[in-house]
């Protein structure tokens, strides 16, 4: 039964571990217990309240501007899986830890239980959307963990064992305690606190297939007004070039959100209010779709965008003006005398986002959006409802899941990024991106296609250049000019020789600005500098 006893004269490290071990595990299945049942609560409070979730959330809040950007280019879209993952790291190391401190000290043990409880109740109190029931998960989840962990800690104690006779000490010390009750007690335990986290996993599951069933019998009306045609020749036919519209399943997703929201369009609504609103309104899913829709290609563009990065894409969004929509509640710009310059969004998550009133209502197609690339949003992109202003990064602009609009002024609040050191207003800087050759490509010597995206939202791009080993500024063939609002593609013939190259390129803008060569990183409001990428010819 113990491999330790025929292996000879068994140490004192063996014998801690004997004693650890099982201790440790108990630990560890206080944990789970903890887990699995805030699991279960936050089925019936909400799935974000969980403790992992709301933990990392605070992790997130909480986490300084450099760090943030260093985990979004290291780890991408993945970043939130390393988050979660070493929570879990870290919770199973203080769970073992707790675990054998229960064994000496029962009632310490079960304390210590309590308090990663009140932390996780505090996480998700405290998160920006955070409400009083949402401590509940954390709370039973610890309490019953506590219970679990005294209980199984009895098993561990030597109370039924006869005093070791003298110079025994080593056998007893492993003989001492109840193990089939242990075993027993843990099993059950375990067992019952998976059955309690996979009944909460399915009464998660279900309410979110009901919402998604429900996105799925949306049929978005024909807008009023429809996206002008894409010229023919917008979208160049050149292998690894990005399409000129990002389908959906490929569009860039950058978020503070660990459960994507799943709201449910019946019963959403939004709210219109503050400074200078002389009507406030609340509409619903419904009103907004029975409204003039409008139709537009606009590409968005993340600040924490490299040069040359990947966070940036155009779709096709239908939705409602929402100068329209201001207007009608009596807001004036403050050009024209009305007391807001901000407009702050806020999501379901807590998120907030504050615009300038006066782009917003200067005539571009600042929209309220419904539908992307034909379908309603993706619930990863917002669904049911969120900003697209054009010429804006999306931080101060492109509120997913959006459920309030409140007018107030920009000295008077701080948006939830620019409290932690992002530019209050920020419009997207003039960049140019080389898709085609890739980095350390070697293409065979001849001509060489050079083609990639530039982007300057609301100016439009005027000129894109290229420049090979810090040589002379060749242009660039644009391809067919789609608006202002959205991104072009461009291609420069290369006459290529063998050897190693650098592609350099460069934009300018509608207004004639170039883009500048000093590299400047993402904080507070874009990255600047050239794209460059290095081959090497054959
Ligand atoms: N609710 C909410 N909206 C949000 C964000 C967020 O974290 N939460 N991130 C913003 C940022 S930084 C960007 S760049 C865009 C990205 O939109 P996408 O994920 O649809 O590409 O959404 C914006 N809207
Ligand atoms: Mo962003």
């Amino acid at each position: 039964m113990d491999d330790s006893q025929k292996q000879g004269a068994p140490g004192p490290w063996s014998s801690r571990l004997a004693r650890g071990a099982p201790a440790a595990l108990s630990g560890l299945i206080a944990g789970f217990t903890a887990l699995c049942v805030a699991e279960l609560v936050a089925a019936a409070v909400r799935p974000e309240a969980g403790p992992v979730t709301a933990v990392g959330g605070a992790v997130i809040d909480r986490t300084p501007p450099a760090v943030k950007d260093f985990a979004v280019r290291n780890f991408g879209t993945a970043d939130k899986l390393v988050l979660q993952l070493g929570i879990l790291v870290l919770l199973a190391l203080f769970a073992m830890g707790i675990g054998v401190l229960a064994s000496r000290h029962r009632r310490t043990g079960a304390a210590a239980v309590l308090v990663f409880g009140v932390i996780g109740a505090v996480s998700a109190v405290g998160r920006p959307e955070g409400r009083a029931t949402d401590a509940l998960p954390s709370v039973v989840g610890a309490l019953v963990a506590a219970g679990v962990l005294y209980l199984l800690a009895g098993r561990l104690a030597p109370a039924t064992a006869p005093p070791p006779a003298a110079g025994e000490t080593e056998r007893a010390d492993r003989g001492v305690f109840d193990r089939r009750g242990f075993v027993v007690a843990a099993t059950a335990a375990a067992a019952a606190s998976a059955g309690a986290g996979l009944l909460g996993r399915q009464l998660q599951a279900s309410r979110l297939a009901g919402v998604s069933a429900a996105r799925g019998d949306i049929t978005l009306p024909a807008p009023a007004s429809p996206a002008p045609a894409i010229p023919r020749g917008a979208g160049l036919d050149i292998r690894g070039l990005s399409s000129f519209v990002t389908p959906n399943k490929d569009f860039y997703r950058v978020d503070t959100a660990l459960t994507v929201p799943r709201v449910d369009a019946g019963s959403w609504r939004l709210r219109i209010h503050g400074k200078g609103v002389a009507r406030p309104v609340t509409l619903g899913f419904q009103d907004l779709l029975a409204r003039e829709l409008i139709e537009r290609d606009i590409t968005l563009t993340c600040v924490s965008n490299q040069v040359g990065g990947p966070y940036v894409g155009t779709a096709r969004w239908i939705g409602v003006r929402l100068a329209d929509l201001l207007r009608e509640a009596g807001v004036k710009p403050p050009s024209r005398g009305g007391p807001a310059d901000q407009i702050v969004a806020r999501s379901v998550d807590g998120m907030t986002i504050g615009t300038p009133v006066e782009d917003v209502m200067d005539g571009r197609d600042a929209l309220l959006a419904v539908g992307m690339n034909g379908e309603p949003l993706p619930f990863d992109h917002g669904f049911p409802v969120r900003m697209v202003v054009p010429g804006l990064y999306g931080y101060v602009s492109a509120c997913k899941w959006i459920q309030d609009i409140e007018l107030t002024t920009f000295d008077s609040y701080d948006a939830y990024w620019v409290k932690r050191d992002w530019a209050r207003e920020a419009p997207i800087k003039t960049q140019a991106r080389i898709d085609t050759p890739r980095p350390f490509a070697s293409p065979r010597a001849g001509t060489v296609p050079v083609a990639g995206v530039a982007w300057a939202q609301h100016r439009g791009i005027e000129r894109v250049e290229v420049r090979v080993d810090g040589g002379e500024w060749h242009t660039a063939r644009l391809a067919a000019d789609a608006g202002r609002d959205t991104w072009r593609q461009w291609v420069w013939e290369w006459p290529a020789t063998t050897g190693n190259h650098t592609l350099e390129v460069r934009a300018t803008d509608r207004t004639g600005a170039t883009q500048t060569e000093e590299r400047v990183g993402t904080v507070p409001d874009g990255a600047t500098g050239w794209h460059s990428v290095v081959v090497d010819v054959s």
